[in-house]
């Protein structure tokens, strides 16, 4: 009834599971995988999914978590329990080892089933770019980009999109690794550190005193020493409160931009966490969907395979409205489709405003000031442009 109809030529593929949407991490914590449901059933009531290959994930198996993941750490996560439950006696070190079982990383029921879904919808995106099947893979369930080799980091227990990068590096040379969430995308650039096949980009807050992780400094470009590949494969965008949509588009096109013509990657994985948005419960930031949209709009315009992701997202209507506004650009029905939330769309009361475009006003009682001069974002696309110069 929106007329959205399927791109002549190409292919969007659309990955998800219900099962995830069923585990807690508990009343109080931010993370609410329920956002994935409200996601959803947005694209569904846009009639979106007629545009889309639409696919129910299975569960990764012990063996692909095994090809990032540490053995024994799975092993761990596999039989840990919640608090309730009784506990491996014979190591109980075993938790802060892997950093689980904290308030950001909780032991829950169904935990590691919750942790192979998300992985497995990161991977058969992947695997649909790597056969050709799709241009554009849509993964919303993954982007937990802090979970390292045998540790779980902030909200995230399986890397799956190191898991992903693994997949498409068997068919492509190049992958572009771009991380738009309002956290600096720690575990992936990490992963990748020593390689010169992977770039990763993140644009982030940067505040190490106060705000998580506290990595991602401007000047952390990869490994010092030059006879590592890895060196200047690195790239950090840190910023302050309060950056506009004006601003992140320009800071955003000037580097991807720059990077695409000098790296020339032959695929993207983009990491669209929407605790960048303003209102987000975590973030600071004052961007619009609209400012966050328009990242994957450039990034589908350079005409290259990718695969998108979720990440973190606080305020889930502001989180379903993102995702699914960039689920229609992915498709290319971003001008076709109506501003007003459908008005048979379930949960239609959550959307406090009607519009999937709220004003900043709209999103929170009074807009964040602003703390990024346009004198430091100069700077900070000036030092990308010369770490590009290193790049081969
Ligand atoms: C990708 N910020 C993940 C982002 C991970 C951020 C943090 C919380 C938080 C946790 C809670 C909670 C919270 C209101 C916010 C140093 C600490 C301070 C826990 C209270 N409320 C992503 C991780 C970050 C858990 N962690 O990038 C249960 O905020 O700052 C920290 C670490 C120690 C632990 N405490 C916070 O978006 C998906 N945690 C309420 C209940
Ligand atoms: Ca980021
Ligand atoms: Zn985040």
């Amino acid at each position: 009834e929106y007329n959205i109809v399927r791109p002549k030529g190409y292919t969007v593929s659309y990955h998800a599971t219900p099962e995830m949407e069923k585990h807690h991490f508990g009343q109080t914590h931010p993370m609410k995988p329920w956002r994935l449901t409200l996601t959803k059933s947005l694209v569904t009531s846009y009639g979106m999914p007629f545009a889309m290959d639409n696919y129910v994930t299975r569960e990764a198996t012990y063996e692909e978590l095994n090809t990032f993941h540490s053995s024994d750490y799975l092993d761990y996560l596999i039989t840990a329990a919640p608090e309730d439950q009784p506990r491996d006696i014979e190591n109980p070190d075993k938790e802060v080892k892997y950093n689980l079982g904290g308030s950001d990383c909780p032991l829950f029921h169904g935990l590691y089933n919750y942790c192979s879904m998300s992985a497995g919808v990161s991977l058969d995106a992947a695997r649909k770019i790597t056969s050709n099947q799709s241009d554009i893979a849509i993964a919303w369930a993954g982007g937990l980009h802090h979970a390292k080799r045998y540790e779980a980091s902030g909200f995230c227990y399986i890397n799956d999109i190191v898991l992903a990068i693994l997949q498409l590096l068997r068919t492509h040379p190049r992958v572009l690794y771009i991380d738009i969430d309002v956290h600096h995308g720690d575990g992936v650039e990490e992963a990748f550190f020593s390689t010169d096949r992977v770039m990763t980009v993140s644009f982030h807050k940067y505040h190490p005193e106060t705000f998580f992780p506290g990595t991602g400094a401007l000047e952390d470009n990869g490994p010092k020493s030059e006879h590592n590949p890895g060196a200047h494969h690195a790239i950090n965008v840190p910023l302050q409160d309060g950056i506009t949509d004006a601003q992140y588009e320009w800071l955003f096109e000037s580097i991807i931009g720059a990077i695409n013509e000098r790296y020339r990657p032959s695929v993207i994985a983009l990491q669209c966490g929407a605790d960048s948005l303003a209102g987000d419960r975590l973030g600071r930031f004052n961007l619009r969907v609209e400012g966050h949209g328009a990242c994957v709009r450039y990034c589908k315009s350079l005409g290259i395979p990718m695969v998108v992701f979720g990440g973190g997202g606080y305020t889930p209507r502001n989180v379903a409205r993102a995702w699914a506004y960039e689920t229609s650009i992915a498709i290319g029905a971003d001008d076709r489709i109506p501003e007003t939330i459908p008005e048979h769309a379930p949960w239609r009361e959550h959307f406090i405003h009607e519009t999937l475009f709220p004003t900043l006003e709209q999103s929170m009682h009074e807009p964040r000031h602003n703390r990024n001069s346009e004198k430091r974002l100069r700077e900070i696309v000036t030092h990308v442009h010369e770490q590009l110069r290193f790049v081969a």
